[in-house]
């Protein structure tokens, strides 16, 4: 009887979230970056001058002419790109070229000097309207290089940039995220410019405090370090910025792709690939585009490593996605609606493991997204999932609840037979917002975690096994 009183008193204080060490050394998101990381996948697109040129980076001399999409309809990438399952698109508003998709005030190289609709077209105009429709969060990519611009390389072209961002923010808004690449060349004078990031931030603060600002050291979210769409398997949502710059002072693509456990802020990690060899669009890729395989590959090593998944779809030169790309698109989504509909952990029950007894798990029902209370993990104990019958898996998901920053270092799953002896140990390092584990197919009665190093307690919202197709599985 006493000792049952003990159990009960445990489990409440479990459902209860326990009481926390001092987290006020442990870096907490902010509910903006809590939202964004919750989006987990969106689409990139590069459009420009270089759509039509054949080029990736657009020498600024090109004849604004070129730009003459026959075809744009911006309702046709938000309505593929909402089938496709993303949550938002980010366009190139101005890449190195300087060429502006919006007629801007500030700049004599854009959309108003093309003949593209007798100069009266827009594109940020259309695709923010196009993507309030669709319910699309709506992003913008304001390259600071600009090899067109008389004033780049000299203070003036940061008040140059200062209006172009207030022009984007007060007449396109709300803007969702704002990219800057830290690339740096040569402006159309050979001079290079020292960019007023502070100054530029705190426009866009002051415009539009929600917006969450990339770039390789944040503010908001980080580079993960290469273009393949790879976060590290270990992967800290913290990094330390000081004495780093964007661009060529940038921490090393290691420290970026895994973060640092004790960083300073909280800056969690997006990776950005294309879904062709290049980022902007080019005739002879139709036939390179990634298959839905290969995208669900990157799927499990950006988003199942915690990070956030930007994949670039450039528009073809009419202005639309083309057919290859959206194909693989759908077919990628199919490939995740597929694989991940059959949550079997519903099909056993939860228990906390402790001095080897289990203790079954009550969770409310908290009608969130994540649905289910979290559960706070200490070193003695464990939690498990007993099946009603054996179940083959071969991929398991993890998710910290991060309100209270990041916490676990290293974890330990392991599938046990019906006599609960060991097959299969799985140990990994970071959870994050999600982490997802595949591994050759398993038999198994029972799945436990346990958590061997953490800054603070780690909630997590539960193990969730499923058997995908064994082809998905990662090489
Ligand atoms: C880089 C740019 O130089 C590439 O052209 C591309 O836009 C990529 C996403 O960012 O910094």
């Amino acid at each position: 009887m006493k000792k049952n009183l003990i159990f009960i008193a445990f489990i409440f204080l479990f459902r209860n979230g326990f009481s926390q060490p001092d987290n006020t050394i442990n870096p907490v998101p902010t509910p903006y970056q809590l939202e964004w990381q919750n989006m987990e996948f969106y689409l990139f697109m590069h459009f420009g001058p270089n759509t039509f040129t054949n080029l990736e980076w657009g020498k600024g001399t090109e004849n604004a002419d070129v730009f003459d999409p026959t075809d744009l309809d911006c309702n046709q990438w938000c309505r593929m790109a909402k089938a496709a399952g993303a949550k938002g698109i980010i366009i190139t508003a101005k890449h190195h070229d300087g060429f502006c998709l919006w007629p801007s005030k500030y700049s004599t190289h854009t959309v108003k000097e093309s003949k593209w609709r007798n100069g009266k077209g827009d594109v940020l105009k259309e695709l923010s309207e196009a993507c309030k429709k669709y319910g699309l969060k709506f992003g913008v990519y304001l390259s600071p290089w600009d090899r067109n611009h008389p004033a780049y390389g000299t203070p003036a072209y940061n008040d140059v940039f200062v209006n172009m961002l207030k022009e984007i923010f007060t007449n396109y808004g709300p803007i969702w995220e704002l990219w800057w690449d830290g690339a740096n060349g040569e402006g159309p004078n050979g001079k290079k410019q020292v960019y007023d990031f502070a100054r530029f931030t705190s426009v866009v603060r002051r415009l539009s405090p929600q917006t969450i600002i990339f770039s390789d050291i944040g503010p908001d979210a980080r580079w993960c370090g290469n273009e393949n769409g790879y976060a590290g398997k270990t992967n800290w949502d913290l990094l330390d910025t000081a004495g780093f710059k964007r661009g060529k002072g940038a921490p090393p693509s290691d420290t970026l792709n895994r973060g640092n456990m004790w960083g300073k802020n909280w800056i969690p990690a997006e990776c950005d690939v294309s879904i062709r060899p290049g980022w902007f669009f080019h005739p002879k890729e139709d036939s390179l585009v990634k298959t839905p395989e290969q995208l669900f590959e990157i799927y499990l090593k950006s988003v199942g490593c915690g990070a956030n998944l930007i994949l670039n779809v450039p528009p073809d030169r009419k202005g639309l996605i083309t057919q290859y790309d959206s194909a693989s698109l759908m077919d990628f989504k199919k490939l995740r609606e597929e694989n991940f509909s059959n949550d079997l952990s519903k099909k056993g029950r939860e228990f906390f493991i402790y001095n080897k007894r289990p203790i079954p798990i009550m969770r409310l029902n908290t009608g969130n997204n994540q649905s289910y209370q979290t559960i706070t993990m200490t070193q003695s104990q464990s939690i498990e999932i007993a099946f009603n019958q054996p179940e083959k898996i071969n991929c398991i998901v993890l998710q910290e609840n991060l309100m209270n920053g990041q916490n676990c270092a290293k974890f330990t799953i392991q599938l046990l037979n019906k006599n609960h002896e060991l097959i299969k140990k799985i140990e990994g390092t970071t959870i994050g917002h999600k982490r997802i584990l595949t591994f050759p197919e398993t038999e198994a009665n029972f799945v436990n975690l346990s958590i061997n190093e953490q800054k603070g307690f780690t909630k997590i919202y539960g193990i969730v096994p499923y058997l995908i197709n064994e082809s998905l599985v990662e090489k």
